[in-house]
């Protein structure tokens, strides 16, 4: 404990140091002069100031493009995931994006079918692209011990562990974790959304959360956080903190460590944000700091020998390479995925003409880690 707080320490002031020289993240350098409206009181997590009226474009059909951000969104699919990403995307259409018009990726590691493209492109009069994900960014490399892998398969199958059994479920896993961001035809993005099949979004969204990202220096954002599976990742964190003890200058100032951990970073207490929705920064992923972090966790082969969820990856990246501020909670963004789901409180219900029911509402659950969340702003 003692040891890692005192890392910490020489961390926080070595990155002081190599900041000013590389790393751009942690730092923020594109705050304009209307960020101090938003960040508010210090004793407040930056959400509780809502969005300022000026980026909300009510009764606009579409909005008008004075300022629009560099983004798109993605979603990573199969062929046969045809009706449940249409529902989604026709809810993104409706709420947020006939008015916005963001281009869309879909990815898949194997060709979308003519049938699925068509049925895509209807719903949407923006621009969509269709790609194919790099053998070898998609299947267990070679180096892997197969025999290794295999077993602690079947002890998660035994064990009842969920996805435990499957192959494809960690390539899924170690592709949104160390690989989407590379591929060609994100290359042209700075942010992204990310959106899965069967999930819902509650409110009209009448602002461009893209440009808040942007303008407010943000990295990540989120609608849920809670709890991961301790059988997934049962390495995960000793290999985070011998990531951070040979690399300590990637350490962001004021980082959210306290989102992770109970005890100063000595144990890892399984919170991170749901990644089955993002909006975040692309180059962010890009960056030296998660890179190399991305690089180190896989050569321990944890998305294989165990079953290294791109939750916490990115959970634990985000909270270690950037500032606490950096990560936004989107608190007016209704959202679920089964079986849990964010619906916005009180006014923010109203302003985005929500259809879910509030007391409907995982933020403060026990399974939940928000509170973790907003503790590091008090
Ligand atoms: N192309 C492709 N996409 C996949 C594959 N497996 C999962 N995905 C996509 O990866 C994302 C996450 O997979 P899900 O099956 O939703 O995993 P999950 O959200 O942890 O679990 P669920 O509760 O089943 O939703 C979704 O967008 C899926 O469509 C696959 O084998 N091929
Ligand atoms: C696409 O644009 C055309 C012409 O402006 C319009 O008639 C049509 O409804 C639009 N479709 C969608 C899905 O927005
Ligand atoms: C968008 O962002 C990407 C990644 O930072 C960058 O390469 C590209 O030049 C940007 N495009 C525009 C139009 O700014
Ligand atoms: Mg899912």
């Amino acid at each position: 404990m003692r040891y890692i707080l005192l890392a910490l320490g020489v961390i926080i002031s070595i990155h002081y140091i190599l900041s000013f020289t590389h790393e751009e993240y942690g730092r923020a350098t594109s705050i304009s002069t209307i960020a101090g409206q938003f960040t508010g009181p210090k004793s407040n997590p930056p959400y509780k100031t809502p969005v300022p009226d000026e980026y909300y474009k009510v009764d606009e059909p579409i909005a008008l493009q004075d300022r629009k951000s560099n983004a798109t969104f993605v979603m990573l699919v199969r062929n046969s995931d045809l009706s449940g990403i249409m529902s989604s995307m026709k809810q993104i259409e409706d709420r947020f994006n006939k008015k916005f018009q963001y281009p869309y990726v879909f990815l898949n590691d194997e060709p979308f079918t003519e049938s699925f493209k068509e049925h895509i492109q209807a719903l949407t009069n923006t621009t969509v692209e269709f790609g194919v994900i790099p053998h070898d960014q998609w299947h267990q490399p070679s180096w892997i011990d197969e025999e290794r892998a295999t077993k602690s398969r079947d002890e998660m199958v035994r064990d009842g562990v969920i996805y435990g059994g499957s192959v494809p479920y960690r390539n899924m896993c170690r592709f949104n974790s160390g690989f989407f961001y590379r591929h060609e035809l994100l290359q042209k993005y700075r942010y992204y959304w990310r959106v899965e099949p069967d999930v819902k979004l509650f409110c009209d969204v009448d602002y461009d959360p893209f440009l808040v990202m942007q303008d407010q220096n943000k990295v990540y954002g989120f609608t849920i956080s809670l709890f991961e599976y301790q059988s997934t990742i049962q390495t995960l964190w000793t290999t985070v903190k011998s990531f951070i003890n040979s690399n300590p200058g990637f350490v962001s100032p004021d980082n959210a460590m306290g989102f992770l951990s109970d005890d100063g970073g000595e144990s890892y207490n399984l919170c991170h944000f749901w990644s089955n929705f993002e909006i975040a920064d692309l180059d962010f992923w890009r960056s030296e700091a998660y890179s190399k972090f991305f690089e180190f966790l896989d050569e321990q082969g944890g998305f294989y020998y165990e079953r290294w969820g791109d939750a916490p990856v990115h959970s634990i990246g985000a909270a270690l390479f950037a500032k606490k501020e950096q990560i936004h909670f989107f608190n007016d963004i209704g959202y679920r995925h089964e079986p849990f789901q964010h619906c916005p409180q009180g006014e923010l219900n109203t302003k985005g003409k929500c259809w879910c029911d509030p007391s409907q509402n995982f933020d403060y659950e026990w399974y939940s880690c928000l509170n973790k969340y907003d503790r590091m702003f008090s």
